[in-house]
C-alpha cells in the first residue's frame, strides 16, 4: 500500500536532515510522526521512526544526566496551542481561566516549572492549551523547544501592566533562538537557508484591568496589529476571554463538518474537524480511512447552496456544513 506522504512530511524530513544534535533530531522525527497519515501503508515507517526516536532518546539521556529528551504532550482535541510568555505575565492564570486545568498561579516568577495541558471548550469542539515555564533566557529547558515546534499555534502572552513592547521583543528573541518564527515578518537574524518552524500566533495582552487608560493596549495594537492579531484580556472580564476563544478558533484555520446517515438527523454535537480547504474526500477519510476510496457522491447541506444537493468528492467544504456520504 502506498504511504501517500504529504508535503508537510517532506518538510519535516528536511528539518531532520538539517538537525544538529539529538534534541533537534528528535524534534524533527516527532514532527514527521505527527504529520504522517495514519493508515496501514505507513505502519512500518511509523514504527521505524519510533525506534529512531527511542535510540536518540537514549543518547540524549546520557548527555542530560538521565532525563528523557522527549516530553511531547500527546495532542488531544481539534488543535494543540502552546502558551508562552515572560515570568509573571499571566500564562498559568490564562490556562486556569480557559480550561479545566489548574496549574499553580503565583505572584512570583518561575512558579511554573513544567508543561501543563488543559482542554478549552469552544462551542462544540475542544482545543488543547499547554502552559509552559517562562521564556526567560536562563530558564529555557531543553525539552521546551520541541513542544513549541510541534504546536499548531502559539499564544504569546504579555502583561499589559507593564511595557508590552519590550516583552514582545524579548519573546521574539527567545523564539528566534529556537528557530521558531511568528507572523509574516522575515526574521533578519535567521539565516535564510536555515530551516525554521513558522508558527501561527496571537498576541495576548493580559491584566487589561491593570492597564490604566488602556495605554499599553494601544501601544501593543499600534506596534503589532499589522503582523499579528492582538487580543487584550482580563480574568475579571469574561467577555474578553470569550473573544480570545473565538479569535483563537479563527486563527487555527479549521472547519467543523457534521455527518449524517441517509434518512436520519445529523449529530450536531460531534463534528469532524478539518483544515480550511478540505474537500468531501478529506472528510470521508477523516470518518474512516477507507471511505474516500469508496465514496461515490455526497449530499450536502450548508455551503451557501440549496439544501441536500449532491456534490462531488473534490467539493470544498465550509465551516458548519452537514454531509451525507454515499459509498
Ligand atoms: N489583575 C490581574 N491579575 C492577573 C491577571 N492574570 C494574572 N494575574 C496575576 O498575575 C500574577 C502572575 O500570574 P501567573 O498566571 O502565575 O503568571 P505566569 O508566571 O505567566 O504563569 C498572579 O498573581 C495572577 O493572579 C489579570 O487578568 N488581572
Ligand atoms: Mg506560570
Amino acid at each position: 500500500m502506498p504511504a501517500n506522504l504529504t508535503p508537510q512530511y517532506f518538510d519535516a524530513e528536511k528539518k531532520f536532515r538539517a538537525a544538529r544534535g539529538p534534541f533537534e533530531k528528535i524534534a524533527a522525527l516527532e514532527e514527521m510522526l505527527s504529520v504522517m497519515p495514519k493508515h496501514k501503508g505507513t505502519d512500518h515507517l511509523r514504527a521505524e521512526l519510533r525506534t529512531r526516536i527511542a535510540k536518540l532518546n537514549q543518547q540524549a539521556a546520557k548527555k542530560s544526566g538521565g532525563q528523557r529528551a522527549s516530553m511531547m504532550i500527546e495532542k488531544e482535541g481539534a488543535a494543540q496551542v502552546v502558551i508562552v510568555g515572560l515570568p509573571n505575565s499571566g500564562k498559568s492564570q490564562l490556562l486556569t481561566s480557559l480550561t479545566n486545568a489548574s496549574p499553580a498561579v503565583g505572584d512570583y516568577p518561575f512558579t511554573t516549572q513544567s508543561a501543563t495541558p488543559g482542554m478549552m471548550e469552544y462551542e462544540d469542539i475542544k482545543i488543547q492549551l499547554i502552559d509552559t515555564p517562562p521564556l526567560a533566557p536562563q530558564a529555557i529547558q531543553w525539552w521546551l523547544p520541541p513542544i513549541l515546534r510541534q504546536a499548531d499555534a502559539l499564544l504569546l502572552v504579555v502583561s499589559l501592566a507593564e511595557d508590552p513592547v519590550s516583552q514582545v521583543a524579548s519573546l521574539r528573541e527567545q523564539l528566534v533562538g529556537m528557530r521558531i518564527t511568528i507572523g509574516d515578518r522575515e526574521e533578519p537574524s535567521v539565516e535564510p537557508d536555515v530551516l525554521t518552524w513558522p508558527k501561527k500566533a496571537l498576541l495576548v495582552g493580559t491584566k487589561a484591568d491593570l492597564d490604566s487608560g488602556g495605554r499599553n493596549r494601544q501601544t501593543l495594537e499600534s506596534e503589532y496589529r499589522a503582523e499579528l492579531p492582538v487580543v487584550p484580556v482580563s480574568v475579571t472580564d469574561n467577555g474578553s476571554l470569550d473573544e480570545l476563544k473565538s479569535r483563537l478558533y479563527r486563527l487555527l484555520d479549521i472547519i467543523r463538518v457534521y455527518t449524517k446517515a441517509p434518512g436520519t438527523k445529523p449529530d450536531l454535537t460531534d463534528p469532524v474537524v478539518l483544515p480550511v480547504g478540505a474537500t468531501l474526500a478529506d472528510a470521508a477519510t477523516a470518518v474512516h480511512k477507507d471511505f474516500a476510496a469508496k465514496l461515490r457522491y455526497a449530499r450536502i447541506w450548508g455551503s451557501g447552496k440549496h439544501d441536500g444537493v449532491s456534490a462531488r468528492r473534490d467539493h470544498v467544504l465550509k465551516d458548519g456544513d452537514i454531509i451525507e456520504l454515499h459509498l
